[in-house]
């Protein structure tokens, strides 16, 4: 038996998280991958598990206390047999993707100094999801109402402290009420149980979030869908022909890799769509990568991962990928990192059936994609009707920063691109 401390594994861009559950105790037994502990980021809670299988000897963390990469979390009473890392095994398991290898001697990585803020975090900073401040001074924004987005950071690189809130609240309270005409009114709260019998269930954290994040992009982005049907006849014939060597290859090619590599395209023939309003929403901040988000549905609500670089990928990565982190996001593993950077985001509930949805544009994001159904509809050729594979796209866009010229004529192209698949090579 050895003692083998466990670390926050890299977190990537995430720094002081905060501890939000223990999951064992000294004593406890674990297993390889077994949950020790939750922590919980602006962008999304996560296990660290264990690279072990043995025994609890020492928990080093309590709830509430903020962590980065590489602080020693716990101590495990492990044998080596028992060691992901271990000689004896050493492709026994594959490590998942927020382990380190515990280093009992090594003393933590020295953390980085992380980069100045990027304007792109700073401009999604609306609920605050995008500005730098810690676990605690979030708290208290949370519990005061204050909405960190509209708090100056007095600290280094701007970094939002405790008294930047307390003075943002003073501040409030002396310029008086807001204009009640503006104000949204307050729902009323109803007994329900007046009607008949009711039940209250808490909603998911990523539901909260989510919830936060949709009323954020509601109230803000000026919203405008337009809809349009991509005749994919050609395309999902191409996609059947595969079938084959999908299977050869162990991935499962749906149309979203498709759509999301013309979306990418469409981004560079429509660079306006692949950016960003400044906090002052005076001018729009071009981003020059196609990194695109998807929505996936999973039992805790709804999770956007984002794919890297889609222009530089072909349909055959690009499938494995969302596979790959829609797995992730499923298993509440996917680390911020994966979570964030996009430019535009796709939306697709084509699985379930339906015409035409409105999705809200993921802020600070300027245009979503939905995608509904494919149908097989009668078109007209010029001399008769023949049966053609009809998808439904619902591209929703920020009207502040696109006009609806643009919005029809991004619709128009994609639909051309999803048409005939040959252009994207072109
Ligand atoms: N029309 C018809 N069939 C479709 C389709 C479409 N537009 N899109 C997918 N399908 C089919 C697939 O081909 C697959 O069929 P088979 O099992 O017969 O091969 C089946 O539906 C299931 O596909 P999938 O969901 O496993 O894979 P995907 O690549 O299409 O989507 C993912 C992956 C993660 C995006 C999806 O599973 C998901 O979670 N979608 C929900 C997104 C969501 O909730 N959006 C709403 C957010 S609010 O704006």
């Amino acid at each position: 038996m050895t003692a083998q401390e466990v670390v926050i594994p890299d977190i990537g861009d995430a720094e002081d998280v905060e501890v939000i559950e223990l999951c064992v105790g000294p004593g406890d037994s674990v297993e390889i991958d077994g949950a020790l502990i939750v922590i919980e980021s602006d962008k999304a809670s996560m296990e660290v598990p264990s690279p072990f299988a043995g025994t609890v000897a020492e928990i080093r963390v309590e709830l509430g206390d903020v962590v980065n990469s590489g602080h020693v979390v716990a101590v495990l009473e492990v044998t080596r047999e028992a060691s992901r890392g271990s000689n004896e095994e050493p492709k026994a398991v594959e490590p998942p993707p927020m382990v380190a290898p515990a280093a009992p001697k090594a003393p933590p990585p020295a953390r980085p100094e992380p980069p100045p803020p990027a304007a792109a975090e700073l401009d999604g900073a609306a609920d605050g999801a995008g500005v730098y401040a810690g676990p605690a001074v979030r708290r208290l924004a949370r519990e005061l109402g204050v909405n960190l987005g509209d708090v100056r950071g007095s600290g280094p690189r701007r970094r939002i402290v405790k008294d930047d809130v307390k003075g943002f609240v003073k501040t409030a309270m002396a310029r008086g009420p807001a204009n009640a005409a503006t104000a949204l009114p307050a729902m009323p709260a109803i007994d329900f149980s007046k009607f008949g019998p009711v039940e209250e269930v808490p909603l998911t954290r990523i539901r909260k979030r989510g919830a936060g994040n949709l009323h954020r992009s509601w109230l803000n982005v000026v919203h405008v869908t337009q809809h349009d049907e991509a005749d994919i006849t050609d395309l999902d014939g191409f996609r059947r022909s595969l079938a084959d060597q999908a299977e050869a290859r162990g991935v499962k090619l749906t149309l979203l890799p498709f759509i999301v590599k013309a979306c990418a395209e469409n981004l560079g023939a429509f660079p306006r769509f692949c950016a960003s309003l400044n906090p002052a929403v005076d001018g729009l901040i071009l981003k020059h990568y196609r990194h695109i988000g998807f929505a996936v549905d999973t039992d805790d609500g709804l999770i956007v991962p984002v794919l890297r670089d889609v222009d530089r990928k072909g349909v055959w990565a690009l499938a494995a990928e969302i596979a790959e982190l829609s797995a992730l996001a499923r298993n509440g593993r996917l680390t911020p990192d994966r979570l964030s950077g996009g430019c535009f985001t796709v939306s697709s509930l084509g699985r379930l059936g339906g015409t035409g949805f409105t999705p809200i544009v993921n802020a600070p994001e300027v245009a979503i994609l939905g995608v509904g159904r494919l149908e097989t509809k009668p078109r007209w050729n010029g001399a008769a009707f023949e049966p053609r594979a009809m998808l439904p796209l619902s591209l929703s866009y920020d009207h502040r920063a696109l006009n609806g010229v643009e919005g029809g004529n991004f619709v128009v192209e994609l639909t051309r691109l999803l048409g005939d698949i040959r252009r994207l090579v072109l």
